[in-house]
């Protein structure tokens, strides 16, 4: 497979202004005629013959201005239409191919999912349905003209807006002629076609545009598309108010299918999700649904302008799109939720996923070089670390020039396919900085190391702070340079923060120091006494931070700290510090024990009194660092099993110690109102509910029995869920009962039977493994539903101790699953096999054991690019 490099760029040598595209559905011979207006590139090269892209196509018909074509004068492959010496001039071309929707078990093309036609074109699907220039710096403006069975496609919806819809003679076909204005890419385009219910909604945009709003369920789900809706005008708004974005078509579609390779994708005024990212009420979906469906409807529109107005000059620029949007809708959901809660939250998915891939063989940077699959640098770096380097710039340039450079990009850049380079200069050009360093965050892979110490000069009154920044080795690239890392902080004394005051030149102001060498002192003055230093407070850089304080410090700052970020994050400290040791060497029990106090009366005083004011915050702090965190954390040698029971025995003897006050903040949290989705409510709800996994931690006989009734008098899946998941803590008959009756609960719910598939995955219980076998046979689930696969196997694959179990059944299932899965859908096998990206970092027994089992994906016969690629970078 050719290595595809960023260097290697260079401008299409032809240009497709119109494309025009009549597609006759039928379930297995859908017929494409696609008529391409196209012209030379004056920047490209001159009398370059035409090599149109193609994957796993076939040429039913071809004709130049309208005539046929001589065969000597083109060929055609699977893979390509090449014209060896087209016109050098504008000329159209119609091309007809046939494809089968049915057969399409890649989910990339055009397929059919539950009976509904849709198609997913990025990164390269739309190559899949007609032959084209398949790149997303060729753009065009599309005329769609869909025809269908009446019965069987009753909807028929592409980009842009309505033109002309009827009937055809005979009335058992119809047809609809969508036109979109707006010049986008190949990847952008989308039809559906099915039975769909609808929910439809009036909305007019702050500059004065009548929009109809629409999203399409499979039928007699409307009553679950209603959050979406309300998700969808409320995300049009906030981009209108906070960035001068408004919509720019008649009418604004969104379809839920239920087979679907990712989140969602934001076609042109037709965004297609993943059902699970749309339907919801209280008895199917849990807060954490609702919190994600509000955050991709909004990720999905945003790209409307960050994205399908200006979009990629090429896949190497994927986080100009992504990392940006992922930003617009981390502050969407920021905004109209808690503001810290979702940076905790945030924060932990980026550690727990980005983190993890930056210290692993998959590590790459935000903007990758190389790539030989695109697919695969769908990546929590290029969404999760692209979306911290803009927050990071935010922060630099302030919030004014922050906003003015993005006026300015979209200004300059609108209807153009852009870069990195591009968007920066904006932002040098409104704020008067050199970006030239800062730049560095898109080119270089690693989590930087910032290891900070502070020195309190009494006679002198000062604290000089020294900072240094380290990155490890990535892949490629041993030699690491220092990157400009926004370092927010304050000193924290007996009253709370002290003045900062410095004239050191590293402080940017605004408890700023920006660390942009390797190393740096910053000597602060008139400090009268000694502080305790709070840094990366917001967590203002994608970092660790190696700072040696005193549990009893951190305590303090738990306590006293001005910043709610580092109050969560000083005792998640101290726990991931007790866990590190305990994790690496087993047998420190004593010492765990004594953390567990420190932490048991910390929270206590906190439960009691300011709990219940903030109760998602509080959810947060009770929830201990992740096993898989410490298990990066220690970085080598790693034995799972030892985290596994660190975690638990710290757990259980918090759960002990706290719970009076648990089951005291239990009754105090307890409502009889009806189930609401706002934030408020649902961090009521996240509370009780941590609380009731870390007593049945402590006591599982009171667990049990808590879960059991919980889950008996809840009104709404998230309490009935998380009564499951703390029963799975407790093994036993009550256990396997609440889990069959889960099942008969919900057996007509697909959605929700996933989570069931996944809780079960999750058990950390040498059983596991049989059990995930076993319910591969249960009707709920089947290989050819990614998002039953990502429940079921996927679950068992984040399962630390049972996929890491030491003899290497773990490891052998999901590989047998990947080489599975691959023969129909390739991007799910490889998002699969990257459950391997931290297999170096184990213990020498399960390290061979991993490698053997990627060893025998990496040699297995015909496998995909995908797979292939992942394979061939986690074992190199
Ligand atoms: N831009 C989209 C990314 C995407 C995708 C979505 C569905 C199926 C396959 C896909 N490949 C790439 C989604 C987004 O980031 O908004
Ligand atoms: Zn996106």
């Amino acid at each position: 497979t050719p290595l595809i490099r960023l260097e290697d760029y260079r401008p299409s040598d032809w240009l497709i202004d119109t494309v025009d595209l009549d597609i006759n559905l039928h379930p297995q011979k859908t017929q494409v005629r696609a008529l391409l207006g196209l012209r030379p590139n004056p920047a490209g090269r001159l009398g370059a013959p035409l090599i149109l892209d193609g994957d796993e196509l076939s040429l039913s018909g071809l004709r130049l201005d309208g005539l046929l074509i001589d065969e000597s004068a083109y060929s055609a492959t699977a893979q390509a239409l090449t014209l060896h010496a087209p016109p050098q001039r504008r000329f159209t071309l119609t091309i007809d191919t046939q494809v089968d929707p049915s057969a399409n078990t890649k989910l990339m093309g055009l397929y059919r999912s539950s009976r509904v036609y849709c198609t997913q074109c990025e990164a390269d699907g739309f190559r899949r349905i007609s032959y084209f220039l398949d790149r997303p710096d060729v753009m065009s403006i599309y005329s769609v003209r869909l025809e269908a069975a009446k019965l069987e496609a009753p909807v028929l919806l592409s980009n842009g807006n309505l033109v002309a819809a009827g009937e055809m003679a005979g009335g058992e076909r119809h047809f609809a002629v969508w036109h979109d204005p707006h010049p986008k890419p190949a990847y952008l385009f989308a039809l559906v076609g099915g039975a769909l219910d609808h929910v439809r909604q009036d909305y007019v945009t702050a500059d004065g545009r009548k929009v109809e709003l629409a999203v399409h369920v499979e039928p007699g789900k409307a009553g679950r598309a209603g959050w979406a809706m309300d998700c969808l005008v409320r995300c049009m708004r906030w981009d209108e108010r906070v960035f001068g974005r408004n919509y720019d078509l008649d009418v604004f579609n969104v379809v839920a299918v239920s087979d679907f390779n990712m989140g969602a994708m934001e076609n042109k005024g037709l965004n297609i999700f993943n059902d699970k990212y749309v339907l919801a009420d209280p008895q199917t979906a849990t807060d954490g649904d609702y919190a994600s469906i509000e955050a991709i409807i909004a990720h999905e529109y945003f790209h409307n302008w960050t994205g399908n107005r200006i979009t990629c000059r090429d896949w190497f620029q994927l986080c100009l799109k992504e990392g940006l949007t992922v930003f617009r809708d981390q502050e969407f959901s920021a905004d109209e939720r808690s503001r810290p809660v979702k940076r905790i939250a945030d924060v932990r998915t980026l550690r727990s996923t980005q983190f993890s891939e930056d210290a692993g063989p998959l590590a790459h940077p935000v903007r990758p070089r190389a790539y030989k699959e695109i697919n695969n640098f769908y990546t929590p770096t290029v969404y999760e670390k692209g979306a911290e380097v803009i927050r990071m710039l935010k922060l630099l340039v302030g919030d004014d020039a922050f906003r003015a450079g993005m006026d300015l990009y979209f200004d300059r850049c609108d209807g153009t396919a852009a870069t990195i380079e591009e968007f920066l200069a904006c932002f040098a050009e409104t704020s008067g900085k050199d970006l030239t360093q800062f730049a560095r965050w898109y080119e270089q892979a690693g989590t930087p190391t910032i290891v900070a110490s502070g020195r309190y000069d009494a006679a002198a009154r000062t604290y000089t702070l020294d900072l240094a920044q380290t990155t490890a080795p990535t892949p490629g690239q041993p030699d690491k340079q220092p990157v400009v890392l926004p370092v927010a902080l304050g000193l924290v004394g007996k009253a709370g923060d002290l003045p900062l005051v410095t004239g050191s030149a590293a402080y940017a102001g605004d408890g700023v120091i920006v660390l942009d060498q390797p190393s740096l002192s910053v000597a602060f003055s008139d400090v009268d006494e000694p502080p305790i230093p709070s840094l990366l407070r917001g967590f203002s850089a994608p970092a660790r931070l190696e700072l040696d304080l005193a549990d009893a410090d951190l305590l303090r700052l738990f306590s006293a700290d001005s910043d709610s970020f580092n109050r969560w994050q000083a005792l998640q400290s101290v726990a991931s510090r007790a866990l590190v040791s305990a994790g690496r060497s087993p047998g420190g029990h004593n010492a765990l024990i004594a953390t567990a106090g420190e932490l048991a009366e910390a929270l206590a005083g906190f439960l009691r009194v300011q709990a219940p004011a903030d109760p998602a915050f509080a959810a947060q702090v009770l929830r201990l660092p992740v096993p898989a965190d410490i298990a990066r954390e220690i970085g080598r040698d790693v034995d799972p099993d030892a985290i596994h029971a660190a975690h638990r025995s710290l757990a259980a003897e918090i759960g002990l110690r706290l719970r009076p006050h648990l089951m005291e903040l239990r009754e105090r949290l307890g409502t009889s109102a009806a189930y609401r989705p706002d934030a408020a409510s649902a961090g009521r709800r996240a509370l009780r509910n941590e609380a009731l996994g870390l007593i049945a931690l402590a006591d599982p006989e009171a667990g049990a029995r808590l879960a059991e009734a919980q889950f008996a008098a809840a009104d709404n899946l998230t309490d009935r869920l998380a009564a499951l998941a703390a029963m799975t803590l407790v093994p036993g008959d009550a256990r396997e009962a609440l889990i069959a009756r889960f099942a008969k609960t919900y057996a007509a719910e697909p959605l929700v039977l996933d989570k069931w598939l996944m809780a079960q995955a999750l058990i950390a219980e040498a059983g596991t493994l049989d059990r995930v076998k076993g319910l591969m046979q249960h009707p709920a689930f089947s290989l050819g539903n990614p998002n039953r696969v990502r429940a079921l196997i996927g679950g068992f694959a984040a399962n630390l101790t049972q996929f890491n179990r030491p003899d290497g059944e773990g490891y052998a299932f999901v590989a047998d699953m990947v080489v599975a899965l691959d023969r129909t859908n390739p991007q799910v096998a490889s998002r699969l096999l990257g459950s391997f990206k931290s297999w170096r970092m184990l213990e020498p027994a399960r390290k061979a054991l991993a490698e053997q089992k990627l060893a025998m994906v990496a040699q297995t016969p015909g496998l995909s690019r995908d797979v292939a690629d992942i394979a061939e970078r986690a074992l190199a």
